[in-house]
């Protein structure tokens, strides 16, 4: 049995949300990085063969190879049993995180740090800002939702405690700092949730955003993406 392979990059939302998991429930892995901004260790061979969707995340479960954060998530929780808050078993409490996990691509997760900051970095070409604009409107009303509905009259997303769902919008909820916006800012239920988040997971916390932070430092992918309320 060889130890699981955990492939990804702390400057990921997705594979940070993973990366908080493994730390928060002492999952032992090994980590390869693949380096997003050295192309090279994306586009190659070895690890088109491991994912041919060259995406991260990415396990290699003595042998089984799983992508896609959210199912990496799931099958991590149930594999190794870890608290029941996590992915609870109780059917509709399950219900609530997997509602959450499903609302999180195209909403939350929706492109718009990608097409502000990172599409003009790697085509040379100025922003779209129609687009950017588009994406901005459709992540306000996500951010809306999960301030109005998602964590109404609840500490956690998925409920009283934290989950793999809090995990997932933390992820690219705190994406935008590396441009320099506090996108919870301005909605007083995810302010909170912010905050609790940061101290539930508090030992882990430093580990897995230092890469943040120090891109977040160089400025260099500072820009303006408001979605307040
Ligand atoms: N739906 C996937 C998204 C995976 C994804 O898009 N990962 C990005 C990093 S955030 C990636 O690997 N991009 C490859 C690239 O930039 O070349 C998931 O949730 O795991």
């Amino acid at each position: 049995m060889s130890i699981m392979k955990f492939f990804g990059d702390p400057i990921s939302p997705v594979c940070r949300s993973v990366m908080l998991f493994l730390a928060a429930n002492d999952i032992q892995h090994e980590f390869v990085l693949i380096d997003l901004k050295n192309r090279d260790t994306v586009n190659n061979e070895a690890f088109a063969a491991i994912n041919p969707n060259q995406r991260i995340p990415v396990i290699d479960d003595n042998g089984f190879i799983l992508t896609e954060s959210s199912a990496i998530l799931r099958y991590l929780a149930v594999k190794h049993k870890v608290a029941d808050h996590w992915y609870p078993t109780a059917l509709q409490d399950r219900a609530r995180v997997d509602e959450a996990l499903s609302f999180f691509p195209q909403n939350i997760r929706n492109g718009c740090f990608f097409h502000t900051c990172i599409l003009p970095l790697r085509t040379g070409k100025p922003r779209d800002e129609v687009r950017c604009a588009e994406l901005r409107a459709s992540l306000k009303l996500a951010l809306d939702f999960t301030e109005n509905s998602l964590l109404k009259g609840k500490k956690f997303i998925g409920g009283d405690n934290i989950s793999i769902a809090d995990l997932q919008y933390l992820g690219e909820i705190t994406q935008y700092l590396i441009s320099h916006n506090e996108i919870y800012k301005g909605r007083p239920n995810m302010e909170q949730w912010m905050q609790d988040c940061e101290s539930t997971l508090a030992p882990h916390f430093d580990k897995v955003f230092f890469k943040l932070r120090n891109v977040q430092a160089s400025g260099h992918l500072k820009a303006e993406i408001d979605v307040s309320p």
